[in-house]
């Protein structure tokens, strides 16, 4: 049988790892690290009970001080986050599951309550972004950006690569580097919030750069073999547009395939809603210019999914909120069992209500 079509059961080989099935829990943000900006033992509880995916991405967890945008969302650069990291990481591998940690900057989407002596959040340029974060128990507008100076981008960078290396201190798997949903890279990609007049706007090439930096600087630290990358090429997600995101992402991906991550993750659409997309843009040109792994997410269910597999169209399927009320979600779509549904009120913040307290299938006898 050896013609036969991989399904989103099968196992993959993804770099040095062997995943147990194709389905994988997207980054979801959660908002309830403990002070510090420390993930807790129920966090730990709560990924390990999810252990059964092929491969658990973390909630998107800040690289520095500078790149949190929103309240309680962990961080990955002090020793005692990187200690509290390691007891979800032993967690997840007690039960034979692979963990990879979301690497995160939000730029402009921040508020200054949340930076160094109330200082203005960073952006490529000083554009305040027309959507709203999450500080003191309450929605807010961002805060107007700073535009960065030329000199402050390499510590930037360097952020990345110390998160990276904490990563592998931490015992994760590997890392993701979040470019997606408007946050501090898209931004740097996307003209409608970069419009530097140095070598890190204008041009594709230039616009691209700073994503390049990172991932080489990752690569460099973990190797392309543990790092991933996620984007989200027509997404409005936090205010942010292009004037030609086919031309832009498709650079992107030369540049990629120069590189090499051990996988590309992309959302189709609007993150976490529609998966229309704009006539004249193709997630399939994409895909062409790119040879490694490749990992789909939005609004999947279980027969998409299967299809993306099935044709080759994926490698790897993301499902984002049918984890957070379905911790044995791999087990109930290989039994086409009903899911249970998402309780929108303890999506952000809170305890163990609506995080680890969703019930799984009772055992058949
Ligand atoms: C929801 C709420 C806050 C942040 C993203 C990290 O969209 C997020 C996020 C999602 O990538």
């Amino acid at each position: 049988m050896s013609d036969t079509r991989p399904t989103l059961f099968d196992s993959f080989r993804l770099g040095d790892l062997t995943l147990s099935n194709r389905v994988v829990m997207a980054p979801l943000t959660r908002n309830r690290a403990a002070p510090g900006f420390l993930p807790t033992d129920l966090t730990a509880d709560y990924y390990a009970q999810r252990a059964s995916a092929g491969l658990l991405i973390s909630e998107a967890t800040q690289i520095s001080q500078q790149g949190q945008g929103y309240q309680d969302t962990p961080g990955i650069y002090t020793d005692a986050q990187v200690a509290a990291w390691r007891k979800v990481t032993d967690a997840v591998h007690a039960k034979g599951g692979r963990i990879v940690v979301q690497l995160w900057h939000v730029g402009r989407v921040s508020h200054v309550s949340l930076q160094a002596n109330g200082g203005a959040p960073v952006a490529p340029s000083a554009i305040t972004a027309k959507t709203k974060t999450f500080v003191n128990n309450a929605f807010a507008e961002t805060s107007a950006p700073r535009a960065l100076d030329l000199s402050e981008i390499p510590g930037i960078v360097e952020d990345y690569r110390r998160a990276a290396a904490n990563a592998i201190k931490a015992g994760f798997d590997g890392v993701e580097v979040h470019a997606a949903n408007g946050y501090l890279i898209d931004q740097f990609l996307r003209d409608g919030a970069n419009k530097r007049t140095d070598s890190y706007g204008g041009s594709i090439e230039n616009r691209s750069r700073f994503l390049l930096e990172v991932m080489d600087a990752v690569i460099a630290e973990i190797g392309a073999a543990r790092t991933g990358v996620r984007l989200s090429p027509v997404t409005p997600a936090n205010d942010l547009t292009d004037s030609d995101p086919q031309a832009l992402f498709n650079y992107v991906m030369d540049e990629l395939e120069k590189r090499r991550p051990v996988y590309v993750h992309v959302i189709e659409g609007a993150t976490g809603g529609p998966r229309d997309i704009a006539p004249g843009f193709s997630f399939e040109e994409l895909h062409r210019r790119y040879s490694g792994a490749w990992m789909v997410n939005n609004g999947y269910d279980l027969a998409l999914a299967s299809a993306a597999v099935e044709s080759g169209k994926a490698d790897l399927v993301a499902f984002g909120r049918p984890f957070i009320s379905n911790p044995d979600l791999v087990e109930r779509l290989k039994q086409q069992a009903p899911l249970t549904p998402l309780d929108q009120a303890t999506l952000y913040g809170g305890g163990a209500k609506g995080y680890t307290d969703y019930p799984v299938l009772e055992p058949t006898a």
